[in-house]
């Protein structure tokens, strides 16, 4: 019998917000198109609260990945940022790119008020810090579009019986982007490269999270 090539799919965001860019999406259009024997399938999602999930979950659907990887801006953070938990919770400070704006909304009316990654959070912060690329275990997505995609996922995937694995991470500005903000940190796209593969390769192998790491940056 021919073996399924196993599969990850990595989303980006458009940009938002009056940038250009939106560096998760460029990190997706640099990543190799397979590690090891794992096919990598890239997806660039909107910014807009429900399209988003509904797009990724459309392409979990037809491409049944065994993980699914997000990325998203986190402007004004120093390091890559791999979430713990999403929560039930849509509270916008600005609008997203179809201009709304929920206060204190469900993502999921009546579901859990948090999901946990799935992926191996702390295996992942110490790879990329192993492939020199500053990384942390970060507590709270916020309450945008990125929260609200990281939680989409979890939710789909539990209530549709997957058992595929999901994650978010959270990356900094591109250095072109800090041109224009001086004093924000920044990182080099190569850099976030290297970090999401590492990442990426991480959750492939580490079927367990590890005990200790993925805190503060000492
Ligand atoms: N960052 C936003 C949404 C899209 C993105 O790239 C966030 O952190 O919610």
């Amino acid at each position: 019998m021919k073996r399924a090539v196993a599969r990850v799919l990595v989303t980006g965001f458009e940009p938002f917000g009056g940038e250009d860019i939106n560096p998760s999406w460029e990190i997706c259009r640099d990543l190799p198109e397979a590690i090891g024997a794992t096919r990598i399938h890239v997806l660039q999602v909107p910014c807009e609260f429900r399209a988003a999930i509904e797009v990724v979950a459309g392409e979990i659907e037809r491409l049944e990945p065994a993980l699914v990887l997000s990325l998203g801006q986190a402007g004004g953070r120093a390091a890559m940022s791999v979430e713990r938990v999403a929560i039930n919770v849509d509270d916008a400070r600005i609008d997203d790119n179809a201009g709304n704006a929920p206060v204190d909304e469900p993502v999921a009316s009546g579901g859990p008020a948090a999901y946990f990654a799935t992926v191996p959070v702390k295996a992942m912060v110490a790879a990329m810090r192993e492939a020199d690329v500053p990384a942390i275990v970060s507590n709270t997505a916020g309450t945008f579009v990125c929260n609200h995609l990281m939680y989409g996922v979890l939710h789909f995937l539990a209530a549709s019986g997957r058992d595929a694995r999901a994650g978010f991470i959270h990356v900094p500005w591109l250095d072109a982007q800090a041109l224009a903000r001086p004093s924000e940190p920044s990182m080099a796209l190569a850099t976030m490269v290297r970090g999401v593969e590492a990442a990426i390769e991480a959750a492939l192998t580490h079927a367990t999270d590890l005990r200790e790491g993925g805190g503060a940056l000492d």
